[in-house]
């Protein structure tokens, strides 16, 4: 069911016309939740951004909803509605419930090539539209592509993109996006032409595609750029020679040596099997206007077609066009095109696609923990016949209304220019690991070929970096964008590499700042929906204190603290509300294999979480438990730097216990290597 509204008097709007479900993601100073507009009945992502947090952020919000206005592509996710209010921005998306391509891929550990070669036709396809309409993106990365229900990519976060004045060709300055998909151009500040630089982001991504890790990665920044500036990168063997060849075609240290988009519409790799070229122009061009549509929303607003075909091409993007682009949505997956029935009350008897719907009537809010839960999304999983039917459950209407608490139970999934084609790979091996990847380059040591046929940089230009330094406690909230970092400092990888970060305490001394402790708070607040607490007997006993005092390092709610553990606490002791001991006592949930979920050889899921629960005060990771779900958190310097959902659940075919993970906040591959690193010292 919908949880309780969260938002500010402003937001009555958003209220007005969907129902708001879960966060499904948060980072930098956005949240993204889950949502259904009343009148089409459609599911919806709802990006939510607070303008006072979003700072000198706030014109690349604008920047990106311009964007999003102008571009429609099958393969571009879709912006509906924008509601704006004095304090906040709501951005109306388009739905994909297949969730992140970074997590499908590390879900398969890789792709094959031949599925490599469906999404990054559709990846050309996107591309090739957006660079026709004058931008570049910029921020190109696995984790800005999501995966729809019939399992087709949209690009997303247009927050970084550009349009030069005088067109593709102008060069640019501002270097932005993630630094592991950054052209050499880029991170060593020359003025660079955005489409080219985002061919070599392509090339990172379909390196990642093909092998599950990044071509140039490093814990450290300086190392990392080094590597970029060089371009030199490691073709693991199980690369066929078209695929090394295409990579070293897109990942050229010479922007002018590499391929263009329009040369990879029709390249020899991207054609294998299908003989044709990718269709890069868009199925949906904005100038058509569905009749069928329109005669829906004639009727449903008592208008005449004429005047509602004008009001539709107004382009809005209020209620008008997203009742309509839903609708057209609703056409195009063969639904009937149907708005739903009117309200029974209509304040002023106005119609219901100009006034909303009154949603609370048509909700159940329940302040009973044992009330039959209705108007949950879960019913939804069916339209997505690839993911299994285990994504959403019911969220309970308990938290307070402070913005986010309600995240109980959040489940998610949780493709006529010259040609160069010059390449001889040139074997090295035993190269040196980074120890983000030392497991993984285990297994490719030694049977790797090294690109250096890409390499036309002058060593001179190699110590030249425009990308910010790694971030310190005292580098402002502004200047840093959370979430579009692949790189962390040591710090904040402190984590996966088994070191520092003490959880109970905000760290980073005095430059640290209140700031960041108030946004700690609300973080803390955040996650705080669920209150099992895991501590060792000694630590028991001074956290239900602090949760007494209302110590200022944990947030009191109702008796209960969302609690922190530190390293080498050898014992865990829960204490259970009647409700987790009800959630443990009826079992983990039973699930069918899906590409989040780990398994393990047992059979018992309560040892499983045992050996879970144990490990985590050793990998300093905060936990609040809920039956047989973790919410697990890392912080640095006060902030929350990333988290997640791990659930041991049952599968049924095979008959073991599964380790169900989800990311919600923090870099995707500081992620992939801490559930990797968690999961493995587990021994499950
Ligand atoms: C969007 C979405 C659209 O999500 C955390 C960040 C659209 C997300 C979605 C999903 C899973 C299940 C159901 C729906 C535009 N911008 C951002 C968006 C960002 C989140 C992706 C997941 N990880 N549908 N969904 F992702």
């Amino acid at each position: 069911m919908p949880v309780e509204r969260t938002e500010p008097r402003g937001a009555d709007e958003l209220y007005k016309y969907y129902e708001v479900y879960e966060t499904i993601g948060s980072g930098g100073f956005a949240k993204v939740k889950l949502g259904r507009h009343i009148l089409t009945g459609e599911k919806v992502a709802i990006k939510i951004m607070n303008k006072k947090d979003l700072g000198e952020d706030l014109p690349r919000v604008k920047v990106e909803i311009e964007a999003m206005k102008s571009l429609s592509h099958q393969h571009v996710c879709r912006l509906y509605h924008v509601i704006e209010t004095s304090t906040q921005i709501f951005m109306v998306l388009e739905y994909c419930p297949g969730g992140e391509l970074f997590d499908y891929i590390i879900a398969k550990d890789r792709l094959s090539e031949e599925e490599t070669r469906v999404f990054f036709r559709q990846i050309v396809s996107a591309m090739a539209y957006v660079h026709s309409q004058g931008y570049a993106h910029r921020d190109l990365k696995p984790e800005n592509l999501l995966i729809d229900e019939d399992h087709n990519l949209k690009l997303i976060d247009f927050g970084l993109c550009a349009k030069p004045k005088g067109g593709l060709g102008y060069e640019l300055m501002t270097c932005c996006g993630s630094p592991a998909y950054a052209a050499p151009e880029l991170i060593q500040g020359k003025s660079y032409i955005g489409s080219e630089a985002d061919v070599w982001s392509m090339g990172v991504l379909l390196f990642a595609l093909l092998c599950g890790y990044l071509p140039f990665d490093d814990d450290n920044c300086m190392v990392l750029y080094r590597k970029i500036a060089r371009g030199k990168y490691d073709n693991p063997q199980w690369l066929s020679p078209g695929s090394i060849l295409l990579l070293n075609q897109m990942m050229q240290v010479d922007p002018k040596r590499r391929l263009t988009v329009r040369q990879l519409l029709d390249h020899p790799w991207v054609m294998k099997d299908y003989n044709s070229p990718v269709e890069w122009r868009s199925r949906q061009p904005l100038g058509h206007i569905d009749e069928d549509c329109i005669t829906e929303m004639a009727v449903n607003m008592k208008r005449s077609r004429q005047s509602t075909t004008a009001l539709v091409k107004e382009w809005r993007y209020d209620q008008t066009t997203v009742t309509y682009l839903l609708l057209l949505s609703k056409k195009h997956r063969g639904k009937p095109v149907r708005l739903r029935p009117e309200p029974a009350v209509c304040e002023d008897s106005c119609s219901p696609l100009h006034q909303g719907l009154q949603t609370r009537d048509a909700l159940h809010f329940s302040e009973d923990e044992d009330a039959v839960i209705v108007g949950s999304l879960d019913y939804y999983i069916d339209d997505c016949p690839w993911v299994s039917g285990t994504q959403y459950t019911p969220q309970r209407v308990t938290g307070p209304p402070d913005g986010t608490a309600n995240i109980k139970d959040t489940r998610l999934p949780s493709p006529s220019v010259e040609k160069r084609y010059a390449y001889s790979p040139t074997p090295e091996r035993g190269r040196t690991t980074t120890p983000h990847h030392q497991e993984r380059r285990e297994r490719v040591q030694g049977q790797t070929s090294e690109n250096k046929e890409n390499i036309a940089v002058q060593e001179k230009d190699v110590e030249i970096f425009a990308l910010p330094p790694p971030r310190t406690p005292a580098s402002s909230k502004k200047n840093t964008r959370p979430n579009k970092n692949v790189l962390s400092t040591p710090n904040q990888n402190a984590n996966v590499n088994g070191a520092k970060t003490n959880a109970v305490t905000p760290k980073g001394g005095g430059s640290a700042s209140k700031e960041n402790n108030k946004k700690r708070g609300a973080e803390v607040k955040e996650l705080a929906s669920t209150e099992l607490l895991a501590f060792s007997p000694e630590r028991r006993s001074r956290s239900l204190d602090m949760a007494f005092m209302g110590d200022s390092g944990k947030k009191k709610r109702g008796g209960k603290v969302f609690g922190s553990l530190e390293r080498g606490l050898d014992k865990v002791i829960t204490m259970l509300t009647p409700s987790k001991r009800r959630a443990l006592r009826d079992g983990p949930r039973k699930i069918k294999a899906q590409y989040n979920v780990t398994l393990t050889s047992q059979t018992n899921p309560d040892q499983v979480l045992n050996q879970i629960l144990s490990i985590l005060p050793e990998k300093n990771i905060d936990f609040t438990q809920k039956g047989y779900t973790l919410k697990c958190q890392t912080w640095d310097f006060g902030k929350v730097t990333m988290a997640f959902e791990l659930e041991v659940c049952m599968l049924q075919r095979p008959e073991v216990v599964g380790v169900r993970r989800q990311r919600l906040k923090g870099d995707a591959w500081v992620y992939k290597h801490l559930v990797e690193n968690i999961l493995s010292t587990s021994r499950i």
